[in-house]
């Protein structure tokens, strides 16, 4: 069957996919990689190696090395660091993704898993429910890299026969890993100040709403793309994922409910025009219907998730 190969796995999605990658497939048969080593615990507990995602060779070396059959690319600057660094964005963003794709032409790999992200979405797509197929004028580095990603990816099936499956995340929430760069991010650093801080002032305007994820729903979504059957799989530039959708308003009322003397405020930065620009729901009525995808958790379920676990963590 060949290894599993994380590139970028010290990232907020990487951690938690390697570990659950780890559970399925058995720990030294899941080879976590990053371009430094990051939380010592999780460099010691299975196969890692330091794997430069714009170096070909040490890419290469690392799936010769393990006989590395999948990929899952996960290394990426996200939106809000992306603007800050556009050339090095674009650079990171779509030169990793060409050496996985070229190693998949040259059949040293069977797989690849490529995450895209409803930031491919721009400020004149329609925002309710927006479709698989529509409008995409990205006005991000982030969101311009995405939409060229997928572009490229469906190019190398249709072209090669290259095996790449891809999902437009939304923003994700996760306890175990703290993300970084996203504008979406309010959503998890909501849930550490509300801890620790009992407020938080968050740097977009309250009812600015977005398409959201808890991660373990994130994760689950990423192997069964990967584990469906290729006939399944019709699309090939990257499916639209969703689960739910919400404002920083709404997840502070969640908040409330556990925290009651919670308060929240707002300091929208240059991150809010980049949320105006993405859409505030999303039709993923096309991955229910290819591979059955379905979500499990809304905002009670994840509130109610995220501050056990950090409560637990702080203790
Ligand atoms: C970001 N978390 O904020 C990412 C995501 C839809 C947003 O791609 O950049």
């Amino acid at each position: 069957m060949g290894t599993i190969l994380i590139i970028g796995a010290c990232g907020q999605i990487g951690t938690e996919l390697t570990k659950k990658l780890r559970e399925l497939y058995g720990k030294d048969n899941v080879i976590a990689s990053d371009v430094r080593k990051g939380d010592p615990e999780f460099v010691a507990s299975g196969p890692f190696e330091v794997v430069n995602a714009l170096d070909f060779n040490q890419v290469e070396e690392v799936i010769e090395k393990y006989k590395v059959a999948e990929v899952y690319l996960m290394a990426a600057l996200l939106s809000a660091t992306a603007e800050k660094n556009p050339a090095f964005a674009w650079d990171l963003n779509m030169n990793s993704l060409f050496h996985v794709l070229n190693l998949a032409k040259a059949e040293k790999i069977k797989k690849i898993f490529w995450p895209s992200s409803i930031a491919v979405f721009g400020p004149t797509t329609p925002k309710q429910n927006t479709p698989q197929y529509t409008v995409m004028e990205p006005s991000t580095v982030y969101g311009i890299s995405k939409q060229s990603g997928e572009r490229w990816c469906e190019y190398y099936h249709n072209i090669y026969g290259v095996d790449v499956r891809s999902i437009r995340y939304p923003g994700l929430i996760s306890w175990s890993t703290l993300p970084g760069g996203g504008t979406t991010d309010y959503a998890v650093d909501i849930y550490h100040k509300a801890l620790s801080d009992g407020s938080y002032t968050c740097f977009l305007s309250e009812d600015t709403r977005l398409p959201m994820m808890y991660m373990d729903d994130a994760i689950r979504a990423t192997i069964e793309i990967m584990q469906a059957p290729a006939e399944n799989i019709k699309i090939r530039s990257s499916y639209n994922l969703s689960a739910m959708d919400f404002t920083p308003k709404e997840i502070a009322e969640t908040i409330k409910q556990h925290i009651p003397d919670f308060t929240i405020a707002y300091e929208p930065d240059f991150r809010q025009k980049i949320a105006d620009s993405w859409p505030q729901s999303i039709d993923d009525s096309h991955a229910r219907n290819d591979w059955n995808w379905q979500h499990q958790y809304g905002l009670d379920a994840m509130t109610t998730d995220m501050l056990e676990h950090l409560s637990s963590m702080a203790e």
